[in-house]
């Protein structure tokens, strides 16, 4: 081999290379956090509020706000106006206490991390033994994302969307794949049926055409999250939203051809800048949603029956088989679809049944007003309302 072709050959390997391409990564992250698009981060266009900034005390002076963007098992990487930082965390901390999209002071001198603020919103899942993992924090947005296909299940987006309401996170569903199903219409009138005023999006993720459709609930300041099923789409979605030509680019993969279900590509969260403003988070795919502690998620997903209850005779009605039941005489009349009905016992039977013993005991017994939050100050505990299983 000559001098020549054994440069060019160098040249190749240094393109293909996977030390380059970290190379170039870590240069994009580091430019990225000072600009997006040429325009200068600051911290409000980062998501920074009145909410956050309330949480500030004087002792808090010498610190600066950073948003955590990637967290692995040993580190944590965050975003701020004056560039990427790497937190180093205090003896006692444990990555796991933090979720991308959270925002945390640290010491701009050495980076040592001071302090985690509290959250506006939060996505967690229970990894056994009581402990939660937290999927996503201070989210205005959440793109629960499905396919025109096979993966559609009422049922399961009732579940995300009983999540995002407990937790105060504007849903959205995203129905992906419109360009492969004969009839996207039909999914799309299924979908707008599970909750008032629900808005739903039907889109071909690979097009042009994706990113104006998304772009009511993106922009300046926003975040907005992707959940759903493996393969649905979501890390597509993500790579039109952040632009052509980016470095932070996601691996997307194809699905599985003898039962179309996703390979699993993502396998952790991270914070992404979409190219016209605002900031989106990519999730790994989700196998089996469980719910737990979200009531008033449920309550305000399944409006319908919560309305028509007081109506019932007997205060403490399942709307099973009842005399005088509100619930059942909508059905017999057929202004209830009964399959909603159905749906709402069995995620509500859960729901219940997750819920810790104590709980279950303060509702049980209907001594006086028993409100989440009263319960919950009381065991001095969080709730955890998310259960992935
Ligand atoms: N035809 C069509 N294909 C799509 C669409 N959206 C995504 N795909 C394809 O579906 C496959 C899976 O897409 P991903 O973006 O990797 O899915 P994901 O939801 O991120 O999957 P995980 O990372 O495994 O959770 C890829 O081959 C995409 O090109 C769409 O709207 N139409
Ligand atoms: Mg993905
Ligand atoms: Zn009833």
């Amino acid at each position: 081999m000559g001098g020549d072709s054994c440069y060019r050959a160098f040249c190749q390997y240094l393109v293909e290379s996977s030390f380059l391409k970290g190379i170039i990564y870590v240069c994009h992250d580091i430019l990225l956090c000072r600009h997006v698009n040429n325009h200068e981060i600051t911290l409000e266009g980062l998501g920074w509020s009145d909410f956050f900034n309330n949480q500030l005390e004087p002792q808090d002076d010498s610190s600066v706000p950073v948003r955590i963007s990637k967290v692995h098992r040993a580190r944590l990487v965050a975003i701020s106006p004056t560039g990427s930082v790497n937190p180093v965390l205090y003896a006692q901390a444990n990555t796991a206490d933090f979720a991308v999209g959270d925002w945390v002071l640290v010491d701009p001198k050495n980076q040592t991390l001071q302090r985690l603020l509290d959250r506006k919103t939060v996505i967690s899942r229970p990894r056994g033994g009581g402990a939660n993992q937290l999927a996503a924090a201070n989210v205005d947005t959440l793109f629960i994302v499905t396919s025109c296909n096979a993966d559609f299940n009422s049922a399961r987006l009732e579940r995300y969307l009983a999540m995002a309401n407990e937790s105060g996170i504007n849903p959205v569903i995203i129905l992906t794949k419109a360009d492969t199903a004969g009839s996207a219409r039909d999914y799309e009138q299924q979908t707008a049926m599970l909750q008032r005023e629900l808005p739903v999006v039907v889109l071909d993720a690979r097009s042009p055409d994706a990113v104006a459709s998304l772009a009511p609930w993106c922009g300046w300041g926003q975040t907005v999250a992707l959940v759903g099923s493996s393969g649905v789409g979501k890390s597509t979605l993500v790579n039109a939203l952040i632009g052509v030509g980016s470095s932070s680019f996601q691996e997307t993969g194809e699905i599985r051809e003898h039962d179309g279900k996703g390979r699993h590509t993502t396998t952790s969260r991270s914070l992404h800048a979409i190219a016209g403003g605002g900031w989106v988070i990519d999730t790994p795919g989700i196998r089996t949603l469980s719910v737990s502690d979200v009531s008033a998620g449920i309550n305000m997903l399944f409006a319908e029956i919560t309305e028509l209850a007081p109506h019932c005779k007997f205060r403490d009605c399942t709307h099973s088989h009842e005399p005088g039941c509100a619930v059942q005489a909508a059905v017999a009349a057929g202004t209830l679809d009964p399959e909603r009905l159905t749906r709402w016992r069995k995620l509500r039977t859960e729901n219940i049944g997750t819920q810790p013993d104590w709980v279950r005991r303060d509702v049980a017994s209907r001594n006086k007003a028993t409100s989440k939050s009263k319960l919950l100050k009381r065991a001095d505990q969080q709730p955890s309302w998310l259960v992935f299983r």
